[in-house]
């Protein structure tokens, strides 16, 4: 039988293999100044005129602030074993720097606390895009101090939660936040140009390799990762400037963020606007930048078709709308091209530094309507079953991948987009805040019962929010 005619069951990913569900904090938690948060670069970058589609801001969100024990709930519900969220710097540190809001140690403890209740497994991403905005006014990421100022932020927060907590991730999609944020303007904080940009590159590598080391030290059994935006891309045709162009962009998004984090350098030789990079780099920093993650998250949602293009500046190169190739889009307009994540899987997989990879955030919008208390939402399930076809595809061809994460769990606040993308398992209201899972969501909860009942059965979990054999097992 042909890999794809075979039923999908999770079962056949591997007892090992985790299943989760993914969030990030200033998408879903709101309560935007509650308990002494301060304020982020998302919190001004929403209060500003036409950023964001029609206004949208995130000062309530999905109110997972005070909603969490529902929420964590619902992920049970759901049969979910694992799940993703982000720590708010800037409810942690409200300036970015010391102290430490003691109120919103609490709060993620309560967090954790339900989690654990529920028999649920955290995973931490320390770093998804929301600056606290007192470190803006330094400069930000521009800012080669920021390097050391996440740092203390880093060691906070293992100081606070190491014990309690085994999975990490340091940073989210580095390559979407520094180029919406610091090259296009379209993200906060907002800033644009080439100078902006680079700078913002250096210093999150490095500070992504900083905050790995920090946990390493201070969490005696971490599990550390960190997340990078991947495409695949091809060329619009097979004449040769499309594929150098297709090859300069794929250098941009997918290598130019990896590639030094393995010790590799910036790979300047086929996208020559990285040797300007060179003014930024001192002595050691190409060792500092170099730390070998436990494992590497990737998040592949579409592939891009790319042309060479003069009017680009920099990458000489000009994105094929899917619109205009006439393919299945979402909601985003991305194009669904479920291959994509499997050939992202190979490319990452072949990197000799790349010990472990797991998807760490997957999924699509679809405007999403509840009629009569339902969600019909086949697009998504149809997205979700293809792609895990394709993982499961890479897995069996030998690629180390040990994990799958939706993205996300209930629809949130998608940045630029606002609230109008629906990427949720979970239909929210947003003027009520009523949730109804959706389909999809069934779905993945049928998917995985039977690995929930496998869990129940052989592990239990230890007063830490950490999974322990059972006793005398
Ligand atoms: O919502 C985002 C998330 O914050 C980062 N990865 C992609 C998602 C969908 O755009």
């Amino acid at each position: 039988m042909e890999e794809f005619d075979k039923p999908l069951s999770a079962a056949s990913f591997g007892g090992d293999f985790e299943w989760g569900v993914s969030t990030a904090a200033f998408q879903i938690e709101g309560a935007h100044d509650a308990d002494g948060k301060g304020l982020s670069i998302w919190d001004v970058f929403t209060s500003q005129k036409s950023r964001v589609k029609d206004g949208h801001h995130a000062q309530q969100a999905c109110d997972f602030y005070n909603c969490y024990t529902d929420d964590i709930k619902l992920i049970k519900e759901l049969n979910i074993p694992n799940f993703r969220f982000s720590i708010s710097w800037s409810r942690i540190m409200p300036t970015g720097h010391h102290p430490v809001n003691q109120s919103a140690i609490d709060h993620y403890n309560r967090v954790l606390d339900a989690m654990e209740a529920q028999g649920i497994t955290p995973w931490i991403t320390l770093y998804h895009w929301d600056l606290p905005h007192e470190l803006e006014l330094k400069g930000g990421w521009t800012n080669r101090e920021c390097i050391s100022w996440f740092g203390d932020y880093v060691e906070v927060i293992a100081k606070h939660f190491g014990h309690r907590v085994k999975n990490w991730m340091v940073m989210n999609e580095p390559s979407v936040f520094t180029g919406g944020g610091y090259f296009l303007g379209i993200h906060a904080p907002g800033k644009r140009g080439l100078t902006n940009f680079l700078r913002a590159v250096h210093h999150v590598t490095l500070a992504t390799a900083a905050g790995g080391k920090i946990l390493r030290d201070l969490i005696s059994d971490g599990h550390i990762g960190t997340t990078f935006s991947c495409t695949y891309i091809e060329p619009a045709t097979q004449k040769l400037k499309d594929i150098a162009a297709a090859k300069r962009v794929d250098t941009l998004l997918n290598r130019a963020f990896i590639e030094p984090i393995l010790g590799l350098g910036y790979p300047e030789t086929e996208l020559p606007v990285i040797k300007k990079m060179a003014k930024y780099i001192l002595p050691g920093d190409v060792e500092a930048a170099a730390f070998d993650f436990d494992f590497i998250g990737i998040q592949c949602y579409t592939r891009e078709v790319v042309k060479h293009s003069f009017f680009t500046p920099y990458v000489g190169a000009a994105l094929v709308k899917a619109e205009k190739r006439g393919v299945p889009t979402t909601e985003m307009h991305w194009e669904v091209h479920p291959p994509s994540i499997y050939h992202m899987l190979k490319r990452f997989d072949a990197y000799k530094g790349v010990k472990k990879i797991l998807v760490t955030e997957n999924g699509s919008a679809f405007p999403d309507e509840v009629v009569n208390g339902q969600v019909k939402d086949p697009k998504r399930e149809a997205y979700l079953k293809s792609h895990l076809r394709q993982v499961l595809k890479a897995k069996n061809e030998g690629v180390n991948v040990q994990g799958y994460f939706v993205w996300t769990l209930t629809d949130n606040f998608e940045w630029a987009e606002g609230y109008h993308p629906r990427f949720g398992l979970i239909h929210v209201d947003f003027d009520t805040q009523v949730r109804t899972i959706k389909n999809s969501g069934k779905w993945y909860a049928d998917f995985l019962k039977d690995i929930k009942k496998e869990d129940e059965d052989t592990l239990c979990y230890s007063g830490h929010g950490q999974r322990a054999p059972e006793q005398g097992a």
